[in-house]
C-alpha cells in the first residue's frame, strides 16, 4: 500500500431507536476533530436506484415479497463497495451505520429464510474491522415507544431483531455497548473503541465477508 495507511471500517448495528444515526453522525464529526480523516455512510443508502425502492417498501407505498426486498437491502450494499474500498485505501475512516448483519437480522427473523440463505449474498463485500452492537434494556426499551410508522417499526418485530442481534454478536464476538446511557456517555465509550481500532488497522489488509 505504498506505505499510506488505510482507514478504518467500523460498523454500527442495533434496533430501531437505539440511537445509532446519532451515535454515527457524532464519531464522524469527533474523528475529524482529532484529524482522523472520516466518512458517514449510511444503510440503506436510499438516494440510489435500489435505495429508492428500499424507501418505498419501508414507507408502504409498495410490496416487494421478502426474498425480493432482502435481495435488493443487499444489491444496496454492493452498489456502494467500490466507492467504500477505494476511500479506505485513500485512508478514510467509514462510519457506517447498519450493514451486512442488519440486512441478515431483519430478514431471518421473518421465518421463511434461513439465516445461511440471508448471509450467502453478503459474501465478497467488506468485511468491517469492528462492529458495535448497540443494545437496549428491556426497561429503557419500553421508554422509546414512539416508533415511526415504517414496516418494521413495531414491537414484536423489534423484539425479535434484539434477540437475533444478541445471538448474532455472541457468535461473531462483537463489542456490545449499552445504548441505555446518556447521548454523550455512549459517544465516550464508542469513541474510545474506535480510536484504538483505527490506530490499529493502518497497514492491515482489508477482508471480505465469508460467512
Ligand atoms: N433494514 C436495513 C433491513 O431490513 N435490511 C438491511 O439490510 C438494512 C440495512 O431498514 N427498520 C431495515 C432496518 C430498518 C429499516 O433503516 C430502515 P434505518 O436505519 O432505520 O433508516
Ligand atoms: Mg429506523
Amino acid at each position: 500500500m505504498n506505505g499510506l495507511k488505510r482507514g478504518a471500517l467500523i460498523v454500527v448495528e442495533g434496533v430501531d431507536r437505539s440511537g445509532k444515526s446519532t451515535q454515527c453522525r457524532k464519531l464522524v464529526e469527533s474523528l475529524k476533530a482529532r484529524n482522523v480523516n472520516a466518512a458517514l455512510v449510511t444503510f440503506p443508502d436510499r438516494t440510489t436506484s435500489t435505495g429508492g425502492l428500499i424507501d418505498k417498501y419501508l414507507k408502504q407505498e409498495t410490496h416487494l415479497c421478502d426474498e425480493a426486498i432482502h435481495l435488493m437491502f443487499t444489491a444496496n450494499r454492493w452498489e456502494k463497495k467500490a466507492e467504500m474500498e477505494r476511500l479506505l485505501k485513500q485512508g478514510v475512516t467509514l462510519v457506517v451505520d447498519r450493514y451486512s448483519y442488519s440486512g441478515i437480522v431483519y430478514s431471518s427473523v421473518k421465518k421463511n429464510m434461513s439465516v445461511k440463505w440471508c448471509q450467502e449474498p453478503e459474501n465478497g463485500l467488506l468485511k468491517p474491522d469492528l462492529v458495535l452492537l448497540l443494545v437496549l434494556s428491556e426497561a429503557e426499551m419500553v421508554k422509546r415507544p414512539n416508533y415511526g410508522s415504517e414496516i418494521y417499526e413495531n414491537r414484536e418485530m423489534q423484539e425479535k431483531v434484539a434477540q437475533a442481534f444478541r445471538d448474532l454478536s455472541e457468535r461473531e464476538k462483537w463489542e456490545v455497548v449499552s445504548a441505555d446511557g446518556g447521548v454523550e456517555d455512549v459517544h465516550k465509550e464508542l469513541l474510545d473503541k474506535v480510536i484504538k481500532k483505527v490506530s490499529q488497522v493502518g497497514t492491515q489488509p482489508l477482508h471480505t465477508l465469508n460467512f
